[in-house]
């Protein structure tokens, strides 16, 4: 690889300044931040992200989907482009790096680059990706998926927890579900995506490193189940004539704790939510809704551990006198990532005098759906006590302008011919 611009840093503490003003939006003190996805504070947070791009010098527009992707000038050429993206919807009291630095890092790339003049390994485009949480029942990466053309009928037919459809989700931030196929960016088209991210985990820290250089990134799989049971008085209907749905649910629970902790099957499986209706203390529970999450680095695994939902829902329903469905709504292949990028990534990293480890990474990220259409990798850095998802995430000003550094150099480098 050729350097350019070498000894060029981004400009950290506006990228550290950025990080906090952003992180205001949907923030409460001590509750964290939640930014769901297409909500107000979302819409706010897109708004001054988009105000960055425009200081940036970069050109945004919103996609079919809802993704704002901007583009410096050189990016209508027609010539593929250098991605780098990620996503600034959060979990609900979540924290204010997860996506967040990934996206602030990738503007403050195309900053520097403008400012120093550096030549680009190829047109910059930075895109913030719709959606990547998919924490109010709608699919997580609705927004990679739409640009990768892997939006399924199941993505499309999905509605909020609170019953919104997607294409009002969607237009809400200006997007356009009837001109959905056009958010799809054909294959060649992209040479490059690179994402910087939290780690979200412990690794970094246990080892002491600043950078984690990521191998592959865990497949998942989104399962909702509904269970229908028949609600009923809580003090006049006898045990025995009870089809309760909230007993039928903490079965799940405990057996799908159990294909992962006990038998093995999958990495890790979760049930993180669970909506009793009508959801009062005397009314013997109708319907519930469960999330399953299923996660693994091996596409075996998680296949049979979808079979194995099947099965014990299908033994639950049965005993319990209960109609369940299990609908899988997204599933995300384990992808690895790219090993010509992991390398310049490396690299960078060595320059800058950065320590490094490979690693997994148990999160998902919108760069596994990006691989399905272009090479991509991804940079973590530490977070600190290993938390994510939760009020207490934080990772520390310097790793996160390291971050940003082995992004401008990523970028600014090119493969020789
Ligand atoms: O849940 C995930 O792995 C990602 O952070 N959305
Ligand atoms: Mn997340
Ligand atoms: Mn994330
Ligand atoms: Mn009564």
């Amino acid at each position: 690889f050729h350097r350019f611009g070498g000894s060029v840093r981004v400009d950290g503490a506006r990228l550290i300044r950025r990080l906090g003003e952003l992180g205001r939006i949907g923030s409460a003190a001590g509750k964290g931040v939640s930014r769901l996805a297409f909500s107000p504070e979302d819409q706010q947070a897109r708004q001054l992200v988009v105000e960055y791009m425009r200081e940036a010098g970069l050109a945004p527009y919103v996609d079919p989907a809802g993704n704002i992707v901007a583009r410096d000038r050189e990016a209508d050429s027609g010539e593929p482009v250098l991605m780098l993206g990620s996503h600034i919807d959060t979990v609900p009291g979540g924290g204010a790096y997860d996506g967040s630095v990934g996206v602030l890092a990738a503007i403050e790339v195309a900053q520097t680059v403008k400012e120093n003049s550096l030549p680009l390994r190829s047109p910059l485009v930075v895109t913030v990706f719709a959606d990547e949480e998919g924490t109010r029942g709608t699919p997580p990466m609705w927004g990679s998926h739409a640009m990768a053309g892997s939006l399924t009928e199941e993505h499309l037919a999905t509605v909020t927890t609170a019953g919104e459809p997607m294409d009002t989700l969607v237009a809400s931030v200006g997007g356009d579900l009837s001109r959905i196929a056009a958010a799809a960016w054909p294959a060649g088209a992209i040479d490059t995506y690179l994402e910087l991210h939290i780690e979200q985990g412990p690794v970094l820290e246990h080892h002491e490193v600043d950078i984690g250089i990521v191998e592959a990134i865990s497949g998942r799989v989104s399962i909702t189940v509904d269970i229908d049971g028949r609600a009923a008085h809580a003090g006049t209907t006898p045990m025995e004539l009870r089809s309760d749905a909230l007993v039928a649910a903490a079965r799940i629970i405990l057996a799908v704790q159990d294909i992962a902790d006990r038998e093995r099957l999958v990495r890790v499986a979760t049930v993180g939510r669970c909506e009793v209706t009508p959801g009062t203390w005397n009314v013997v529970p109708g319907r519930v809704r469960i999330p399953i999450d299923l996660r693994d680095i091996d596409l075996g695994a998680l296949d049979r551990a979808i079979t194995a939902v099947r099965r014990l829902t299908a033994q639950i329903a049965d005993q319990t006198s209960t109609t369940i469905t299990a609908t899988t709504i997204d599933r995300v292949l384990p992808a690895p990532c790219d090993p010509t990028l992991r390398r310049l990534l490396a690299e960078a990293s060595d320059e800058l005098k950065l320590t490094r480890i490979e690693m997994a990474s148990g999160a998902g990220h919108d760069a596994q759906v990006i691989t399905s259409i272009a090479p991509a990798a991804m940079v973590f850095i530490p977070s600190v006590n290993g938390i994510s998802h939760a009020p207490d995430e934080y990772s520390e000003a310097c790793h996160i302008v390291n971050g940003a550094d082995i992004l401008l150099r990523a970028a600014t480098s090119h493969v020789p011919g």
